[in-house]
């Protein structure tokens, strides 16, 4: 299945209208983060494209389909199983969306807490995520969208504070996948020129 078109049709169907429209602004802002970052445009699309494809299936499946197919479910996730939907996505992206590169495949498997260490893919995804057009709740939205034109390791810096510190505002810090916080530690702790 992997022609864009295709896929593009069978997401259409699987996830509900929002969530397809968030997907489409992931693509687009994608690309043009890999314009600007030399890295490669059909990988970026790709990867925008089914970054979420593991989103509309309800938790308690998303639990089991894991456990069927041997991928591994932390304390964190087990509490959260949203967050499956990052691990879930590469597989279901392999296995119905006949995707078969891996840089793609690992890109939609950290989209969510990242983690450290990441290709300029990985971290485009990452970021792409967060300032799409579509969305508009997240503080700082103006100046991470600016920074992620420029230095990919800066706008991680930026999404995964906000995020720690929403997620501890929020919900309990124990909610805190340890995977964010690695990816947290490690990059604000690494150099932010690139
Ligand atoms: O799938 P999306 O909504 O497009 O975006 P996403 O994959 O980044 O997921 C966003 C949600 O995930 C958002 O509500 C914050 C949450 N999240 C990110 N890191 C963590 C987290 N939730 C928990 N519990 N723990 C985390 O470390
Ligand atoms: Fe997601
Ligand atoms: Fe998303």
């Amino acid at each position: 299945m992997a022609d864009v078109n295709k896929i593009k049709k069978a997401l259409k169907k699987e996830l509900d209208k929002e969530r397809f429209e968030h997907t489409l602004g992931v693509m687009y802002t994608a690309q043009c983060l890999a314009m600007a970052h030399g890295v490669d445009l059909e990988q970026a699309q790709l990867a925008g494209l089914l970054h979420d494809c593991a989103k509309c299936i309800s938790n308690a499946q998303k639990l089991t389909l894991c456990q069927e197919n041997g991928i591994p479910v932390n304390s964190c996730e087990k509490e959260n199983p949203s967050l499956l939907h990052a691990k879930l996505g590469a597989f279901v992206a392999r296995n119905e969306y006949d995707i078969t590169d891996e840089a793609v495949l690992h890109a939609i498997a950290v989209h969510t807490t990242g983690e450290p260490d990441m290709s300029d893919l990985d971290k485009i995804i990452f970021i792409a995520d967060y300032i799409e057009p579509l969305r508009n709740k997240a503080e700082h939205l103006t100046e991470i969208r600016r920074t992620a034109f420029h230095h990919l390791n800066e706008a991680l810096c930026m999404i995964l504070r906000d995020t720690i510190a929403y997620l501890g505002k929020n919900k309990n810090a124990d909610s805190i996948d340890p995977m964010t916080r690695e990816t947290y530690e490690f990059y604000v702790g690494g150099t932010l020129d690139e």
